[in-house]
């Protein structure tokens, strides 16, 4: 009997401690990356922020790519409400929302890095338009962040479309990031993040595509001899949070996450160009790598061929997705012509 009272006793006791120490409420946020990274970066930025606007109510943790599976996994568990927020890269949604495929189309976003950065901030068309179609997902579409230009990778320089043919390229799985590479040739190979490096180095694979802090993180450097910069398409990912839980919210909370998100837009961008800055580095201090910029020409071939999987985009995404597509050229189009006045 005592002990069991002893037992009771110390259950409360934990449970009290416990409660007296924790703040009242726990957000989870689930990367696609690494610690390190630039979604990680983001992450401890954005957790820093929450923390200290609700004065420690809310607390933020944080877990780095492994620990709760592939993106696919991490999106389903946002979706279901287990996590409040996560990193949901459209490289792998294209499956569940085909309007995100609107980053796999190359050469289609602005290669300015100040437009770059202002669309991806503001944009209507990605916000609203796209954000629809994620909350139909149950998803909240809270921030479009550029991680640098992707970058080509493998065992030769991958300059024209006769390089590409039959090269085993990894892509991420959205449908149509296999499409971009079949239009040059290559024989696209989807798989998950985490499997990229084995098959490389079991040569399953020829090559693969991501930006350069990536490669360096994720050794993929190690496995490869060339390093290939076409500018084709800048890797974007998606903060998403899910979208019950953001209805839920106080507005006082719905207001500060609006802010934090604004904050960030900034600070990620100048980030993301230092971490690749410095990673481009390492890589290259490391040894065997050869580097290959394109020319305007060369990369003006890979323009050509990649422009009917516009097509293929509009097929898969429907009218929205043509939208989405028409909206942003817009946008572009008249950021350009401010730009110019
Ligand atoms: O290649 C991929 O699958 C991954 N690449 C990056 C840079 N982030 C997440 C994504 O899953």
């Amino acid at each position: 009997m005592l002990k069991r009272l002893a037992l009771i006793f110390l259950a409360i006791a934990t449970l009290t401690a416990c409660g007296e120490k924790s703040p009242k409420t726990q957000w989870r946020l689930a990367l696609e990356e690494v610690q390190g990274s630039v979604q990680d970066i983001y992450a401890q930025r954005f957790k820093q922020l929450v923390e200290k606007r609700t004065n420690g109510a809310v607390s933020v943790i944080i877990y780095p790519y492994g620990a709760l599976g592939t993106s696919a996994q991490i999106t389903e568990q946002v979706q279901n409400g287990a996590l409040q927020f996560a990193f949901a890269s459209p490289g792998h949604l294209g499956s569940v929302i085909p309007e995100t495929q609107i980053f796999s189309l190359h050469f289609l976003l602005p290669d300015e890095d100040a437009m770059l950065r202002r669309v991806l901030a503001e944009s209507p068309a990605l916000y609203d338009l796209m954000g629809s179609a994620y909350k139909e997902k149950s998803l909240h579409l809270l921030a479009v962040i550029h991680e640098g230009w992707m970058v080509w990778t493998g065992n030769k320089p991958l300059r024209n479309t006769d390089d590409f043919a039959g090269f085993k390229m990894r892509t991420m799985v959205s449908p149509l990031l296999v499409e971009a590479y079949k239009a040059y040739g290559a024989a696209p190979t989807p798989m998950p993040y985490s499997e990229v490096y084995g098959a490389l180095q079991l040569h399953m694979i020829d090559g693969q595509v991501n930006p350069v802090f990536a490669i360096e993180e994720m050794s993929f450097y190690e496995v490869q001899k060339v390093m290939t910069e076409a500018k084709h398409l800048p890797f974007v990912s998606t903060l998403v949070a899910n979208s019950r839980f953001v209805e839920g919210l106080s507005e006082e909370h719905k207001a500060m996450l609006r802010e934090v998100k604004s904050e960030l837009d900034g600070y990620i961008f100048e980030q993301q160009q230092r971490l690749n800055a410095e990673r481009l580095e390492k890589i290259f201090a490391a040894g065997d790598m050869q580097r290959i910029e394109l020319t305007d020409e060369e990369r003006n071939a890979f323009r050509q061929r990649s422009l009917p999987v516009r097509e293929l985009y509009v097929e898969q995404a429907g009218a929205r997705g043509e939208k989405i597509m028409a909206e942003l050229l817009r946008e572009i189009n008249d950021a350009r012509e401010a730009q110019r006045q």
